[in-house]
């Protein structure tokens, strides 16, 4: 595939808006497949993983689940799925630069409870300079207004790093503390449908509502970095264990 020519609008949009929507990037029966084996995960795999690889927003019912940290580490299909030429392809394409994986996550709102995603750019938990690492948001279930769709600020990633401070929404440590009108103004629901993929760039600005709607949703989140980013390490995992002590101490985890 040459990528490039396939592409070409989908790369203008991202690099303008700081996102872009690939509709049908993934078939109907790829889609049944990575839901059978996200089934087989949540059987097999889920009772082995540490407290801090799967979230609940009721730790005493699974039917809660949110969140599957590293799926890569745990699994064949999803490592696979991950480090497939389609996307570390595109990433290079979008990121201008060679790849490095960085991680598969689970991102679910539980029905009726699932918890808003306050808003946020991923730059601020990634801790590399210079900023450059994208995410495909893979949807498995149609997201909309009202089970929680993601909702961007157009072209935040040009307008730099915001102030950010704690949160108390597990699994979101993280909220921008000037987010006001102004943002609102250039918010964009990106309303996807089962096998739609979202691409968007580490710097945008987004957020989800609160799902309160009967209907579950859920996506993949594959991360990749650019390889000309370096991670400050030693931040980055003191930074996750004072989080995880947290997360502890308040009975979440
Ligand atoms: O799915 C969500 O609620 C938020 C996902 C997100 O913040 C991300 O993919 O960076």
């Amino acid at each position: 595939m040459n990528v490039s020519d396939d592409f070409r609008n989908a790369k203008a949009d991202f690099d303008r808006n700081g996102f872009t929507v690939l509709k049908g990037f993934i078939s109907p029966q790829e889609t049944a497949t990575i839901h059978e084996n996200l089934t087989r995960y949540v059987n097999d795999i889920v009772p082995e993983l540490t407290p801090a690889e799967v979230l609940y927003e009721d730790k005493d019912d699974p039917e809660t689940m949110f969140r599957l940290e590293a799926m890569q580490k745990h699994d064949a299909y999803f490592r696979g799925l991950f480090l497939d030429a389609r996307f570390v392809d595109l990433a290079s394409h979008f990121l201008d630069d060679d790849i490095v994986p960085r991680g598969v996550e689970l991102f679910g709102k539980a029905r009726r409870i699932g918890n808003e995603t306050p808003p946020h750019q991923d730059g601020y938990y990634f801790m590399l300079e210079p900023p450059t690492a994208m995410t495909f948001w893979i949807a498995l279930d149609r997201a909309d207004e009202e089970n929680g769709c993601i909702r961007y600020i157009n072209g935040s990633h040009a307008r730099g790093l915001r102030p950010h401070a704690m949160s108390e929404v597990l699994g979101f440590s993280q909220g921008i503390v000037d987010f006001g009108p102004d943002d609102l103004a250039l918010e964009e629901a990106a309303v996807v449908d089962p096998g739609d993929v979202i691409a968007h760039h580490c710097m945008v600005v987004h957020r989800t509502d609160a799902n309160r709607s009967d209907k579950l949703r859920r996506a993949l989140g594959f991360v990749y970095f650019g390889q000309h980013a370096s991670v400050n390490r030693e931040a980055a995992e003191e930074y996750r264990k004072k989080l995880f002590a947290k997360w502890e101490n308040q009975g979440k985890i």
